[in-house]
């Protein structure tokens, strides 16, 4: 973390920040990751029902897996990192992008409003037939939950492996990136794409980008600095800096 005064005085000049991030900046709300230790929810892989084809063979388990999670983060409180962010948004309206993985809403109800979420949320429900979305957040849902349009199986509105991402979503966040003159990584493995290669986009923008994470991770190599530790604790730190830069 010996690079942080030098990351605080970069942002505290920077116009235009763009954040990305990943599970690793809920794992100080209790919301285990995807992959490493801590990788298991509720004893299942998550990545082996994160696919079109689990839902598709197997729908229940697919199902009670979701909305064990929406119980899970619905239980779950934003921490300092999330809250952190809130307010570097609140101070850098307009000129901050928050991009996310996070499917849990933690950014949203840190404060965070326009959140891009490349992965969707476990709150919207999408019919596999008609495609309609319906917000069902606080709703308890059956087993095997049915659209009231057409009667069709509906699904969680996220994105699985071999899913396109929302177009406009990705778009936005793509322009957000270009444009920025800073971007922070914060709480991902990096290793899902393409939202890991917006690292990439940025560095060749000619953004500086930070990378905040326990861990080094493949991006470590391309980024400009890496502070390795808590998000809740550097974050913390870093918007102490950015409100009062002269400190
Ligand atoms: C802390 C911390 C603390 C812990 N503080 N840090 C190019 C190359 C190779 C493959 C592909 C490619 N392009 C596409 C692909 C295929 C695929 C892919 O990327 N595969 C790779 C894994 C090999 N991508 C896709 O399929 C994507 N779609 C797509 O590309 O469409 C076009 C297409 C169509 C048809 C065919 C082919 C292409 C879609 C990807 C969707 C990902 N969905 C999931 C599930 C969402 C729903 C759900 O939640 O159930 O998204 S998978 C899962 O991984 C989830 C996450 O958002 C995503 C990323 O995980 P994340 O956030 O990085 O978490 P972790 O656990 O991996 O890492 C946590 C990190 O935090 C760690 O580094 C810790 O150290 C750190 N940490 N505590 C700071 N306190
Ligand atoms: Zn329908």
């Amino acid at each position: 973390m010996s690079d942080l005064p030098q990351v605080a005085e970069i942002l505290a000049k920077s116009r235009r920040v763009a954040v990305l991030t990943g599970a690793g900046v809920s794992a100080e709300s209790g919301i285990p990751t995807f992959r490493g230790l801590g990788g298991l929810w509720n004893g299942r892989d998550p990545m082996s029902l994160a696919t079109p084809e689990a839902f598709a063979s197997d729908p229940a388990t697919v199902w009670e897996f979701y909305r064990w999670r929406r119980d899970l983060v619905s239980q779950a409180e934003p921490n300092p990192g999330h809250r952190a962010l809130a307010e570097l948004a609140r101070h850098r309206s307009p000129n901050f992008t928050l991009i996310t993985q996070n499917v849990d809403r933690l950014h949203q109800r840190a404060g965070n409003r326009d959140v891009l979420e490349l992965h969707g949320n476990l709150f919207d429900v999408r019919c596999t037939q008609c495609s309609r979305t319906f917000d069902r957040t606080g709703v308890a849902l059956p087993p095997l939950p049915q659209c009231v349009d057409c009667g069709a199986l509906l699904r969680p509105a996220v994105v699985w492996f071999g899913e396109s991402l929302p177009q406009d979503v990705w778009g936005t966040a793509e322009l957000a990136v270009e444009q920025a003159d800073t971007m922070l990584v914060i709480g991902t493995s990096a290793v899902v794409y393409p939202a890991a290669g917006l690292v990439m986009t940025a560095a060749a923008a000619g953004c500086t980008v930070i990378e905040i994470n326990l861990e080094p991770t493949p991006m470590s190599h391309f980024v400009d600095f890496a502070l390795f530790g808590k998000a809740g604790e550097i974050l913390p730190r870093l918007l102490a800096a950015d409100m009062n830069p002269s400190e």
